[in-house]
């Protein structure tokens, strides 16, 4: 079983894009709703409740757990993966259990686009704008600098512009109006289009799990022929191609239940919320 973790509905847009790729895998996923908001949280505090939400899925037998989250991967990931998983394997004396991430698909994605070295996409040489790559994400994400030391290190040219969006996580969670949200969205580009100072991005990384659910607000701001990269869609390609490099992850592997495929969902908050909300996303009680 594979263990889906975010602070809140978030992680469903990566859990729905993930049933679409891979219908015959189970999933549990986690939403932490809680203690939701966690993007402007302090770093040790996302770190601790990153692993006690893993710990959690581990203890439901979960062996493979994809935290669809980018503040988690972005705060707690690296190092989780280097101390505490490897300590809690001892610990569970069975070895090999496995925590991944959403930041690695996208910066492989923008990595794939072969560029020159003026930074340009080989595609896009004839325009000089088109090699500059903006990212959305919360305060923490920003804070990190996961995203632009990422794509540095696989795709050094490429500018990368990022823009904290601090309240827009509360206000999806809260169940704001679409006219409010659009709003928000449409300052949070301004801001960007500021820092940028008249220079357009070609590419534009939601890179909070949540912002999938407002994408058309970011779609209808942003300049006309940004490019959209969807971070669900990528992050379940990558699932796959991960599993059949794991056969041991995978339940076609056959360590794991036969039967129709498990999709169950816990939630640190309202479970009547959290039932209508992944009613709603899935289209099924
Ligand atoms: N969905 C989370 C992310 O991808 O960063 C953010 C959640 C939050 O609580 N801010």
């Amino acid at each position: 079983m594979i263990g889906v973790f975010d602070s809140g509905d978030g992680g469903l847009t990566v859990l729905k894009a993930l049933v679409r790729r891979l219908p015959e895998q189970d999933f549990l996923y986690l939403g932490d709703h809680a203690r939701a908001p966690i993007g402007g949280r302090d770093p040790e505090d996302i770190y601790n409740l990153t692993v006690a939400n893993i710990d959690y899925l581990f203890s439901q037998g979960c062996r493979l757990v994809l935290l669809a989250c980018n503040t988690a991967s972005a705060v707690a990931l690296r190092r989780l993966q280097q101390t505490w998983l490897p300590q809690r394997d001892t610990e569970l004396g069975q070895p090999g259990r496995r925590v991944l991430g959403v930041l690695v698909p996208m910066v492989e994605a923008i990595a794939r686009v072969p560029w020159n070295s003026a930074g340009q996409s080989i595609e896009q040489q004839a325009n000089p704008t088109r090699s500059r790559v903006a990212i959305f994400a919360t305060r923490r994400t920003v804070e990190t600098g996961s995203y632009p030391l990422e794509i540095g290190l696989r795709a050094p040219k490429v500018e990368v512009v990022q823009q904290a969006c601090p309240e827009l996580v509360a206000r999806i969670e809260a169940g704001a109006s679409r006219d409010e949200l659009r709003g928000m969205v449409g300052r949070y580009v301004e801001a960007l289009l500021a820092q940028m100072e008249g220079r357009i991005p070609d590419t534009a990384v939601l890179g909070c799990t949540h912002y999938p659910l407002v994408a058309p607000a970011f779609a209808g701001a942003l300049p006309q022929g940004v490019e959209l990269l969807d971070q669900p869609g990528l992050v379940a390609e990558s699932l796959a191609d991960y599993l059949s490099r794991h056969p041991a992850f995978d339940k076609k592997g056959g360590a794991q239940h036969a039967g129709p495929p498990v999709r169950r969902f816990i939630t640190t908050g309202s479970a009547e919320y959290a039932s209508e909300k992944a009613s709603l996303f899935f289209g099924a009680p």
